[in-house]
C-alpha cells in the first residue's frame, strides 16, 4: 500500500514510521489512521523488521483527531455523529495492534502530542521526547472524553491524581514534567532526538525479538489480572521463549564468553 500521510524508511532491521501532515501537527484523518494500521500490520509480518520508531514530521507529533474532518460530519436522526463506531473501527484497532505487535515500538515525540495523539505515545513501548515536546489530554476542551486507551494508560503510568488533573483540565505539560511523572522514559535535546531513538531501536533490534514479543504479551496480561494468573502466564511465556533459537544462542554465547548473535527466531 502506498502511503499519502505517512513516510516509512527502513535502516537495517529498524523501521521508522513518520506521521506526515506537518501543517496540521499530524492530526489524524481516517486516511492516516487506515495507513498507520496497515503500516503496523506489515511491520508485524515482516521478519526483516525487528524494531519500530514512531515519530512525526515538522513541529508537532500528533494533535489527535483532525477536527476539520469531525466538523464535516452530519448527525443522524438520533443526533449521533457516529463517534462510537468510528473509534471501534479506527483508533481502537490501531491501539490494539500497537500493544499486540510482537516487536518493540520506540516513540520519538518531536513536538506536541494532544488527545488521541497522546494515546499513541502511551501505546508505544519506550518513549523518548524532545525538550520542546508537550502533552495534553485535549478532549475535555472540546466537550469529549479521553479515548484511544487514554483512560486505561494514563492512571497506570502517572497515577490517578495526576491523570485526573490532566484529563479534567486539559492542561499541557512539558516534556520535563512528563519525564518526572513517568509518562515517558527520557527527555533528550531536540537535535538529538532521532539519533537517540535510532540508537535505542537498533539496540532493541539486536535483541531476541521473540523474547520482546513475549515480554509485551506478559505485561499486557499482568496489568489486567491477579498475581496468581500472572505467575501462570509468565510460565507459559517462558515455555515459549525457552523454545526459541535466540534463547539457545544467548545461553551458548554466555557460556562461551562471546557476544550473542540474535536472529529474531
Ligand atoms: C489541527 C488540529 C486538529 C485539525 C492543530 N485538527 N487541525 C476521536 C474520535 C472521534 C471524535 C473526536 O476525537 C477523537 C479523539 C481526539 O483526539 S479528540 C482531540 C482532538 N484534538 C484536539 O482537540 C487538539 C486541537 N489542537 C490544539 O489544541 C492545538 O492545536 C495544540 C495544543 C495541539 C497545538 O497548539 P499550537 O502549537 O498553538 O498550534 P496551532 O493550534 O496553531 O495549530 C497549528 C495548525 O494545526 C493550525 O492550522 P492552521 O492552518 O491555522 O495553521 C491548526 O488548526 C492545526 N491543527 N490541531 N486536531
Amino acid at each position: 500500500m502506498a502511503y499519502e500521510t505517512l513516510l516509512t524508511e527502513q535502516e537495517g532491521a529498524v523501521l521508522t514510521i513518520t506521521l506526515n501532515r506537518p501543517d496540521k501537527l499530524n492530526a489524524a484523518t481516517d486516511e492516516l489512521l487506515t495507513e498507520l494500521i496497515d503500516a503496523f500490520k506489515q511491520a508485524g509480518r515482516d521478519e526483516g523488521v525487528r524494531a519500530i520508531i514512531l515519530t512525526g514530521a515538522g513541529r508537532g507529533f500528533c494533535a489527535g483527531q483532525d477536527l476539520a474532518s469531525v466538523q464535516a460530519r452530519v448527525p443522524d436522526e438520533r443526533g449521533s455523529l457516529g463517534y462510537g463506531d468510528h473509534l471501534r473501527h479506527t483508533y481502537n484497532q490501531l491501539i490494539k495492534r500497537m500493544r499486540t505487535i510482537e516487536k518493540p515500538i520506540v516513540v520519538a515525540v518531536n513536538g506536541v502530542a494532544a488527545g488521541a495523539g497522546m494515546s499513541l505515545v502511551m501505546a508505544s513501548d519506550l518513549r523518548l521526547a524532545a525538550e520542546s515536546a508537550s502533552f495534553l489530554q485535549a478532549f475535555v476542551k472540546i466537550g469529549l472524553v479521553p479515548d484511544s486507551g487514554s483512560t486505561w494508560f494514563l492512571p497506570r503510568l502517572i497515577g490517578q491524581a495526576r491523570a485526573m488533573e490532566m484529563m479534567l483540565t486539559g492542561r499541557r505539560i512539558s516534556a520535563e514534567q512528563a519525564e518526572a511523572w513517568g509518562l515517558i522514559n527520557r527527555v533528550v535535546p531536540d537535535d538529538q532526538l532521532m539519533a537517540e531513538a535510532h540508537a535505542l531501536a537498533q539496540e532493541m533490534a539486536a535483541l531476541p525479538t521473540k523474547s520482546i514479543g513475549y515480554i509485551k504479551r506478559g505485561v499486557n496480561f499482568a496489568t489486567t489480572t491477579s498475581l496468581e494468573e500472572a505467575l501462570d502466564f509468565e510460565a507459559d511465556m517462558q515455555e515459549l521463549a525457552g523454545r526459541t533459537e535466540d534463547h539457545k544462542e544467548g545461553v551458548a554465547a554466555f557460556l562461551e564468553k562471546r557476544p550473542p548473535e540474535y536472529k529474531g527466531r
